[in-house]
């Protein structure tokens, strides 16, 4: 049965967006469309950040100074692994404690990972985990195959495996504190498939929003899954998207500095001009106002409003203003 919104997500601004739309619609016409680029193995775990992410926001688990990882949360098994780290071999990474793993975040990992070697696919245990935490949204990876996206760097900072500079994106954004510039990005997206959940939800939806997440690295590889792009352009009347970036900035992350070192404008304009294929309408926040005719002449319609999603109030206004906004076409 399809849900009748269409969320795509990546990590912080998606999840606290997916829980802003809580307040405006029924969890039951809802289907987060996850990245699954940033997802890494470590320690022989399976780890999917901005699905967990997402489902931790969801289920109200979430940390909330760190927007990742789970409140209350002990960290007595990284604590333990530092014991290792003095004997490990130089080129092993076992027991590397440079990615926070909370004990009870462990138990997810080592829940997915265990069903995974099962023979169960990403989408089954997803799905899984998302009934285990009551979230009622449909949760759904963007694919089940690997698509990890790989960041291009300067080899004399960090060679990479391959000594070529290119490194896994959790080394950069967490080992490297996305403090590092890139060079490229590399979509392991593109040699995967969407799901075919996906692609009906992305088809089927009354509509489809955007999260306020990383226009490269959160929504570019869900695009980038073949099909995906092409899905949603077709139906970019009822596809209304939230800028990340508010006057220049991204409230958290690297994405404004991303943009930039991609040759994108890295504000509202920018990611205009990154979201005009596939969307109509694109939320602003009222510091950017004075973009609306650039953002117009990028082909998109920009609806002006608070985006900032401070208060819960605030936060139900933009889920309101940017499904009115999807919907608007449909009349
Ligand atoms: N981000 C950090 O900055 N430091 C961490 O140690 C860290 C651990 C971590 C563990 C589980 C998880 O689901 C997310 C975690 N994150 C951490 C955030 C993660 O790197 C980002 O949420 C996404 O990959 C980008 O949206």
């Amino acid at each position: 049965m399809t849900r009748r919104i269409t969320v795509l997500c990546g990590g912080v601004g998606a999840a606290r967006f997916l829980r802003a739309l809580l307040a405006v619609v029924d969890a039951g016409d809802i289907c987060a469309v996850v990245n699954t680029g940033d997802d890494t193995v470590l320690h022989g775990l399976h780890i999917a950040p901005d699905l967990d992410t997402v489902t931790y926001t969801v289920g109200g688990a979430i940390d909330p100074e760190r927007g990742w990882g789970l409140s209350n949360e002990t960290w007595n098994a990284m604590d333990a692994l530092g014991r290792y780290g003095s004997v490990r071999p130089s080129g092993s990474t076992a027991g590397g404690t440079w990615f926070g793993l909370g004990d009870r975040d462990l138990a997810t990992h080592l829940y997915r990972t265990a069903r995974l070697a099962e023979g169960a696919t990403l989408t089954e245990v997803s799905g899984e985990i998302a009934r285990a935490w009551g979230l009622g949204i449909t949760l759904l990876p963007m694919s089940d195959d690997p698509a990890p996206t790989r960041v291009g760097v300067d080899p004399s900072i960090d060679p990479g495996p391959d000594g070529d500079g290119m490194i896994g994106f959790q080394e950069y954004f967490v080992r490297h504190r996305h403090g590092i510039e890139t060079r490229s990005l590399d979509l392991g997206a593109r040699r995967a498939q969407p799901t075919d959940a996906v692609i009906t939800a992305i088809t089927e939806a009354e509509v489809v929003l955007i999260a306020p997440s990383n226009p490269l690295v959160s929504i570019a590889p869900i695009r980038a899954l073949p099909g995906v792009d092409a899905a949603l352009a077709a139906r970019r009347d009822t596809v209304a998207a939230i800028s990340p970036l508010i006057g220049g900035a991204a409230l958290k992350g690297p994405a404004d500095r991303m943009m930039a070192e991609a040759g994108l404008r890295p504000d509202a304009i920018g990611v205009a001009e990154a979201y005009t294929s596939i969307a109509r309408a694109l939320v602003i926040d009222r510091v950017d106002a004075a973009a609306v005719d650039s953002i117009a002449a990028a082909g998109m319609e920009a609806v002006v409003t608070d985006t900032i999603m401070s208060t819960p109030e605030i936060a139900a206004n933009l889920a309101a203003v940017t499904l009115r906004a999807a919907r608007a076409a449909v009349g």
